[in-house]
């Protein structure tokens, strides 16, 4: 496969020292990556299983239990008040970052609770025998696997948008597959093994001018580039907090609002309900219908800070930084004799997928991990892209980027490739 090469190489220069002095500025913020690795400076470049956290984020946390903690939506002394309030306004702030009502703002564990949820309390409802659902080949299998359980227990079919040879998707089989049959899209805002941005506007438009509804699994999106949800009128919108900064165990799900109020609830308990008698209850309103039992409060307050922070450091500027990465990084793997990459569509985002000849991904990660490199080797769960792909092994080994990461980075892992090369006589 042919590298992504930007036209002038002079820019690229520009282009990466500026987004260097960009990842300097901001990597003193993240305490962990001061640590060593087997005795090296760690080089972390598996931002798309997981980001680091930033000082910030790990005060709040701790302001939190210090400070606050007690249960949300129940007691009516000072700190469950306070609480709550921290609670809902954190609720607004997730919901202003991707530009929503935060009534439509559900709190999840994470960007698989969300599409589980609307798999079964949407999809239960609404889809019937012979309706169809529209995936890709490119989805990560917690967009694939909620559908097919679906599939199973209604009858509806499950179809898959392909990709083209330079891993977009392939856009020219939308009249075939969205159809009045088609009941939703659940898409990708970006794979997470070739980093394609799919075109969700597009895919939006089409999906409801046949009458169906488009859910966007924006894990690795919402993270790297600024997303007005409102725009992109989408009818769900699902995040995963821990991949944005964030800790682990949060995440948000939008829902038109009027969806959302027709849904089931997904789980019973406290909190999601209005009144229960023994004959039966009624929901609360949304989203805490949604919400059953305890949440994860400290993390939902924290994820507000989240937000704050990476506003504060910028989405476009993220953006920018990483696309000028992006392109160094696959230059330079592009220098490596049998190394390929996979994935080369336009506007591409950095998580960075590459095999190197017949050695297997694994052996290429335990190697760099020895150097203190963190790269992720494996199917990325996404099994049937690996087969689409023909990938040996059924695996690739990926480097995926965040804004804290430099092309000094970059050149470690590409000097350390080689050396793996050399070791394994590849
Ligand atoms: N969708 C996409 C596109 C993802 O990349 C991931 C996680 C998920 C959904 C699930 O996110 P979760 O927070 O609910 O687990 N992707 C990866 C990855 O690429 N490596 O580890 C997890």
């Amino acid at each position: 496969m042919e590298e992504t090469l930007l036209e002038t190489p002079h820019k690229l220069d520009d282009a990466v020292r500026l987004s260097d002095e960009h990842a300097l500025r901001y990597r003193g913020d993240f305490p962990i990556l001061d640590r060593k690795v087997h005795g090296k400076p760690l080089v972390y470049l598996d931002n798309s299983a997981t980001s680091q956290k930033p000082r910030a984020v790990l005060d709040a946390l701790d302001d939190y239990y210090t400070r606050l903690n007690a249960n949300v939506h129940r007691g009516l002394h000072t700190l469950s008040e306070e609480a709550t309030n921290a609670y809902e306004a954190a609720r607004e702030r997730v919901a202003r970052f991707i530009n929503v009502p935060a009534r439509s703002m559900v709190f999840v564990r994470n960007t698989t609770e969300g599409i589980n949820l609307v798999a079964s309390a949407w999809g239960r409802k609404n889809v019937g025998a012979g309706d169809e659902i529209l995936l890709s080949v490119m989805e990560h299998h917690s967009n694939i696997v909620p559908w097919q359980m679906l599939a199973r227990e209604t009858g509806a079919v499950l179809r898959y948008f392909d990709i083209r040879e330079d891993g977009s998707l392939d856009m020219d089989q939308a009249d075939d597959l969205i159809t009045d049959r088609t009941r939703i899209v659940s898409i990708a805002h970006m794979s997470n093994v070739l980093g394609t941005v799919n075109p969700i506007e597009a895919i939006v438009k089409r999906a409801h001018d046949a009458g169906a509804l488009v859910f966007v699994d924006a894990a690795q999106s919402v993270p790297h580039m600024p997303v007005d949800v409102a725009r992109l009128d989408c009818d769900f919108f699902a995040f995963s907090g821990h991949k944005m900064c964030g800790p682990t165990g949060i995440g948000g799900l939008y829902g038109r609002p009027e969806l959302l109020e027709t849904m089931d609830p997904y789980m019973g308990g406290g909190s999601m309900i209005d009144e229960v008698r023994l004959d039966g209850f009624t929901s609360a309103d949304i989203p805490e219908k949604f919400e059953a039992g305890t949440p994860n409060i400290a993390h939902a307050i924290v994820f507000g800070d989240v937000v704050d922070y990476l506003s504060a450091v910028g989405m476009e500027h993220i953006h920018t930084h990483e696309r000028a990465l992006t392109d160094y990084t696959i230059e330079r793997l592009g220098e490596i004799d049998g190394l390929t990459v996979f994935g080369h569509a336009p506007g591409r985002g950095g998580a960075i997928s590459f095999n190197l000849d017949n050695m297997h991904p694994s052996d290429l990660s335990t190697v760099l991990d020895r150097q203190g490199i963190a790269i992720r080797a494996g199917h990325h769960c996404a099994q049937p892209l690996m087969r689409r792909l023909g990938t040996p092994y059924g695996a690739t080994a990926r480097a995926s980027l965040y804004f804290y990461n430099t092309s000094e980075e970059i050149d470690t892992m590409i000097g350390a490739i080689h050396r793996a090369r050399n070791l394994f006589g590849a």
